[in-house]
């Protein structure tokens, strides 16, 4: 247990916000990624660290950082260390590289990609940033976990430092082909697939991802691989699947919570005798959210009966507003809704149910639990923890899951109904075979979607992902084929 446990992601799992009369709030994040690693870290992993260190941007400047930072390290079970980026940086890393080249070429959005020069010099001079930060403080026997598209090129920036260092890398969203990766510039393809090779064990949701990036490690490199890894600059590198999930007894033990149950008798009261269709994602045109939308037209249109008698409640929580693509994806979201609630539905009666803003966390359990169908249809996805996080609320077994074939998490819940996102007339049949399925059948399907889940919960992942790491650093002897 003498190791460190070393995480670095674009941001902490805290922001400190300036008030009035120069004080300050500090807030917790409480992300995917930041839930992920505290239920690790609570059941058990943490005995395997002596200490765990989180690097990222704070989301304030080193001033404020300097005045509240004590305080935050004192709540909580890391030791924060901020990378501080100024916000023209910031702007052209996040908002440009990151969200406006990676985030939709990874999602095969090829045509909403931004190739920009300065985008990419930023990028890697905000790498350059972490990792100057990092450094000084990184010991050699620490294991660093770096995650996500913003750092791609993190691991080989320290690899240059510390060659024998433990690094893992991994990815919370797709790895696209080589055909789509080779429409980046060369010289940027080789900064971003160099930069990933530093690490040691390179760990993606599905084992297609990794296979991408291999084939693209060959391409770009000039590497082959051997099984499933390969030998850069004499150090065997490791691409592997594991699949990310959700902390299951957290969702098991909210769904029979007093203040759950008070929201869930709420909303049953408040449907009636009414079907409830629910999905709740980030503002983003990957979640699939028109189709979704037209698909629940459709279903309704070819179904008059359910006039009236089904109520579609979407959540879309606001995400990345500064990037044009998403304010247009809001403004498309709001003329369907309001043409669909004014053309179909009356003083009455609305089909959609729209709330724009992040809901409490008692609140999305209390609907998971109550409604009869969640509908998930990313156009694409790297996995999609609702999907999941539903499943393991639904004590009750029952409940239908629409999902995406295209989601990462089709891998896994195959006992949902899979549709294709791109079919408008398939998720309009898949929403009226879902709401007329059979008690038993649901039972059914739920329960060997629960059984998956609870099989490979947000710990395995983690303790995979750790124990794989530990194992590639011990076969890194030479060549050896791991
Ligand atoms: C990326 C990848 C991958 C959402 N709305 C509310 C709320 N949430 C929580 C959910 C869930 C999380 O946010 C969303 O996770 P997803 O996986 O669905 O989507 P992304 O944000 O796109 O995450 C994705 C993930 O990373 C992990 O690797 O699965 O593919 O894109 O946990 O519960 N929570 C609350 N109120 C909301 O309104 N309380």
């Amino acid at each position: 247990m003498s190791n460190r446990l070393f995480i670095i992601s674009n941001r902490l799992p805290v922001s400190i916000e300036e008030t009035e009369n120069n004080g300050y709030d500090i807030k917790k994040s409480s992300g995917g990624l930041v839930s992920a690693i505290s239920s690790y870290l609570k059941s058990g992993g943490k005995e395997a660290f002596s200490e765990q260190i989180w690097a990222g941007f704070p989301d304030c400047s080193p001033e404020v950082w300097q005045k509240a930072h004590a305080e935050a390290n004192a709540q909580s079970e890391y030791d924060y260390l901020p990378v501080f980026i100024n916000k023209d940086d910031y702007n052209l890393y996040y908002n440009g590289f990151s969200n406006s080249l990676l985030w939709p070429l990874f999602h095969y959005f090829p045509s909403f990609a931004e190739y920009n020069d300065e985008d990419f010099e930023t990028y890697m001079r905000v790498n350059r940033s972490f990792a100057d930060a990092v450094i000084p403080q990184i010991r050699k026997d620490d294991m660093v976990w770096i995650h996500d598209y913003h750092v791609l090129p993190l691991a080989g920036m320290l690899r240059e430092k510390f060659p024998d260092l433990s690094i893992g890398l991994f990815l919370h969203i797709p790895f696209p082909s080589y055909e789509l990766f080779r429409t980046i510039p060369k010289q940027w393809q080789q900064a971003l697939l160099s930069g990933m090779a530093g690490a040691d064990l390179v760990g993606f949701h599905t084992m297609d991802y990794a296979s991408h990036f291999l084939d693209c490690v060959e391409q770009v490199l000039k590497v082959e691989h051997e099984g499933q890894s390969f030998l850069y600059n004499g150090r065997r590198v490791k691409a592997d699947a594991f699949p990310i999930s959700i902390d299951v007894d957290l969702f098991h033990k909210a769904a029979e919570s007093p203040e759950v149950r008070r929201h869930k008798n709420n909303y049953l009261e408040l449907k009636g005798d009414k079907k409830l269709i629910f999905s709740v994602d980030r503002l983003d045109y990957t979640k699939g959210v028109d189709n979704r939308l037209k698909g629940y037209h459709k279903f309704l249109l070819d179904n008059p009966d359910y006039i009236g008698k089904v109520v579609f409640v979407l959540v879309i929580v606001p995400s990345r507003d500064e990037i044009t693509k998403y304010a247009e994806q809001k403004k498309a979201i709001d003329e369907y809704i309001g043409n669909m609630n004014s053309s179909l539905g009356d003083i009455a009666w609305q089909p959609v149910l729209y709330h724009y803003n992040k809901i409490p966390f008692d609140e999305m359990v209390a609907l998971y639990g109550s409604c009869d169908l969640a509908l998930i249809t990313p156009l694409r996805d790297g996995m999609n923890l609702v999907a999941k996080e539903f499943v393991a609320t639904r004590t009750d077994k029952k409940g239908v899951l629409i999902l995406s074939e295209l989601a990462g998490a089709a891998r896994e819940l195959t006992d949902a109904l899979l549709i294709n996102p791109n079919d408008i007339t398939e998720i309009a049949e898949a929403i009226k075979t879902g709401l007329e399925m059979p008690v038993e059948a649901q039972a059914r399907r739920m329960e060997a979607m629960q059984a998956c889940v609870a099989g490979y919960d947000v710990n395995s992942w983690a303790t995979d992902l750790t124990k794989s790491l530990t194992a590639v650093k011990k076969n890194q002897s030479g060549t050896e084929v791991t």
